[in-house]
């Protein structure tokens, strides 16, 4: 078992202090991950030495910028166990991978009528472009409920199914709940059904493993700033025959293979996806982060965070007033969203900045979720590899104090 407490050096955020006397306590990376000195050290290496842009020149370093660039494709591609290097395409995020599945898969395929099925508890960037293809295209969005206890209904599932859904898109792991779906079960039955799938990822790649292979998903989508990487950069993962068949998604500079002034043929896979000068040392910066999660092993962060949040669960359920949202501890990732009564969640959330406990409070991006549970809002907190015990503690000491200041 890696040595969890040790790791925390390598992430020079964590050793700041709020303001003076006021070490911080980070439990908001569900929102974005702090970024090791690996991927810090990566993307500064790029800048001095390397810097040029990918795919065009001949010069050294164009050639260096281009090999260290696709030389990350190929670290993320392996992370997710994805066939080949090409059927990753780089976005600038989970929001865009979706919107580029909507934008080009879905609106070369869909028409009037079409159902699409998606669930109660997506983030607003796994429905939004959903709503907006309905708008245009008169294809109908059709929900899995989300149970009391912050589960899918299964039941209600198999019945979408048997509506034969073209598309099934849904969050593997909830941003809110914490809920880690049973992806592989809920893929195979859409492909039974006909349907393709689109895994939202953006929680789940970077805390548990993901095997592309094994889930037989058609699109995954994820994004670095989540999974220690830099911000600006995200993939998506694709079948091949789909991604081949689908058009372009922007048109420019790399994404085409001849342009004359009656048109143009689009380039090979990956590149057709990628307009213009892309996120280059951001790739880098991902790749390192690739390099160092695997390094730690997916298996035992996810057991570290499991284990974490079944402590902090405890801890917290015994706070007089807490309300908490979402499964028991074998259900979910590192995840907790709470209410605490007679205090609205924003209230919570600054009074925890003042004890140095950085935590998210609002809808988290997934509005119709908190619906569900009759919440305008909660407080967040969210683990991650470098979170311990001692931040558990002092969450719960944090909470004391807001009870303090609310009587
Ligand atoms: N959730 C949160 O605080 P982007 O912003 O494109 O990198 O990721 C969007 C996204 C998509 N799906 C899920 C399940 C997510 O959690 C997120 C991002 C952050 O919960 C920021 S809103």
């Amino acid at each position: 078992m890696p040595n969890f407490t040790a790791l925390r050096e390598d992430f020079p955020t964590l050793a700041r202090e709020v303001r003076p006397g006021v070490p911080l306590t980070y439990l908001d990376s569900t929102a974005t991950a702090q970024k090791p000195r690996a991927v810090l050290e990566a993307m500064d290496a790029f800048y001095r030495r390397h810097n040029a842009n990918i795919h065009r020149g001949i010069h050294t370093l164009a050639e260096e910028a281009t090999a260290a660039y696709e030389g990350a494709r190929e670290k993320i591609a392996a992370f997710i166990n994805a066939p080949e290097a090409a059927q990753v395409i780089f976005t600038r995020n989970t929001t865009e991978s979706i919107n580029l599945v909507a934008y080009t898969w879905a609106r070369a395929n869909l028409k009037a009528g079409d159902l699409i099925v998606l669930t109660e508890m997506e983030h607003h960037s796994n429905l939004v472009p959903w709503q907006m293809l309905a708008a245009e295209r008169g294809v109908e969005l059709a929900f899995i409920p989300v149970t009391a206890e912050g589960l899918l209904d299964m039941a209600a599932y198999a019945r979408l199914l048997e509506r034969e859904p073209k598309l099934v898109a849904f969050t593997h792991m909830s941003n809110v709940l914490g809920t880690i779906n049973p992806a592989g079960e809920m893929i195979a039955a859409a492909r039974a059904a006909g349907a393709i799938t689109l895994l939202d990822a953006a929680q789940s790649v970077p805390h548990l493993p993901v095997d592309v292979q094994a889930l037989e998903v058609d699109f995954l989508a994820f994004s670095a700033h989540k999974m220690l990487g830099p911000t600006g950069i995200g993939a998506l993962y694709g079948r091949r025959d789909l991604l081949e068949a689908m058009p372009p998604f922007l048109g420019g500079g790399d994404m085409i293979k001849r342009v004359d002034l009656d048109g143009f043929r689009a380039n090979d896979l990956p590149h057709k996806f990628e307009a213009g000068t892309p996120a280059i040392a951001e790739a880098v910066g991902f790749g390192a982060a690739v390099d160092y999660l695997r390094a730690v092993g997916m298996e035992a962060i996810l057991a570290h965070e499991q284990e974490l949040t079944a402590y902090a669960l405890e801890r917290l359920a015994a706070v007089p007033g807490v309300r908490i949202i979402g499964p028991r501890a074998e259900k979910r990732g590192g995840v907790i969203a709470f209410v605490l009564e007679g205090v609205h969640p924003h209230d919570v959330a600054q009074i925890l900045d003042g004890e140095g406990v950085a935590v998210r409070a609002g809808h988290h991006c997934a509005q119709p979720l908190h619906l569900c549970f009759n919440l305008p809002a909660t407080t967040r907190a969210s683990f991650y590899l470098y979170n311990t015990r001692d931040d558990v503690e002092r969450l719960v000491k944090a909470l004391a104090k807001v009870k303090e200041i609310f009587g």
